[in-house]
């Protein structure tokens, strides 16, 4: 592939929200996602009705994690992804500070969600070293694959094959779905590449399937495959990284892409003060 790829790559040129209707806002993504696959708009409402509506109209949104918990949280399908200050008790994944590899949403879902969305509510602590301001990172899957196997002569010969004909089945402890057996790499229904597959990652995917009761065949040969996907998609050649602001949003294709983020800062001291960062995303996932 040669240069690195940029947010402009992966979603064209960037989509103001206040040049358009709220009505309208769904219509356009509609267009931006039948063409990229992905849509991303500055200067979105920040507006818990606004974004419900918007991601109505892409279709069903499926409700939050904290709707089967007693975890708190956002009211209704909008997921708040905030740090929180683990105290007594153990923080859920969208309350803990840290990177998140690239994954997808609802990974272990069937049917599998056909996209995922994150609105930039606040920033956070910006000004940190690169890497350390929360930044958004995105991968498309594609990118990920044709890199492989440029880096890799039996990738598609070899490491492809299993990671797409091998059925994987693993859960989630905190909702109440049918969990899917596709392989972690599967086809779609309107591939227009090569390498145009669905891809299914929890962001801790080796160690997912490193703890599966039922290994798959051929364990040694499929984890050193898998293992090396996750690296290529987290690397800079491929994922691409930038920062959000407050009223940024993305909507993702959620075979075709997958999302994380890189670290944040969770508290600092000023003036004798434990501040905790205040970076908050309300994403939800669609089917
Ligand atoms: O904190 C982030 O930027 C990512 C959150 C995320 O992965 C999600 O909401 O599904
Ligand atoms: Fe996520």
């Amino acid at each position: 592939m040669g240069t690195k790829l940029s947010k402009g790559d992966l979603f064209g040129w960037d989509l103001d929200a206040e040049d358009f209707s709220a009505s309208k806002l769904a219509q356009i993504a509609k267009d931006r996602l039948a063409e990229k696959h992905a849509v991303f708009f500055r200067n979105f409402p920040v507006d818990m009705g606004v974004l419900t509506e918007f991601l109505s109209g892409l279709g069903d949104i499926l409700p939050n994690y904290d709707s089967k918990s007693r975890g708190g949280g956002a009211p209704g399908a909008i997921n708040r992804v905030k740090y929180n200050r683990p105290v007594d008790r153990p923080s859920f994944v969208h309350e803990k500070s840290g990177p998140l590899m690239l994954h997808t949403a609802r990974s272990w879902r069937q049917p599998r969600p056909r996209f995922m969305s994150m609105l930039m509510v606040d920033s956070g602590w910006r000004g940190y070293n690169y890497g350390m301001n929360g930044e958004s990172a995105v991968v498309c899957w594609r990118h990920a694959l044709t890199r492989c196997a440029e880096l890799d002569p039996e990738f598609l010969s070899h490491k492809l094959p299993l990671l797409k004909d091998t059925p994987i089945r693993f859960t989630a402890t905190r909702v109440v779905e049918d969990f899917s057996n596709l392989p972690l790499i599967y086809e779609i229904d309107d591939p227009n590449h090569d390498l145009d597959y669905g891809v299914r990652f929890k962001q801790d995917i080796v160690e997912v399937v490193q703890a599966l009761a039922d290994k798959p065949p051929r364990f040694d040969e499929y984890l050193d495959a898998l293992k090396f996907l996750v690296k290529v998609t987290n690397s800079p050649d491929v994922a691409v990284s930038y920062p959000m602001d407050r009223g940024d949003i993305v909507v993702l294709d959620n075979n075709r892409f997958g999302h994380g983020r890189l670290d944040f800062i969770p508290e600092r001291l000023t003036d004798g003060k434990l501040e905790t960062n205040p970076r908050e995303i309300w994403s939800a996932t669609i089917q």
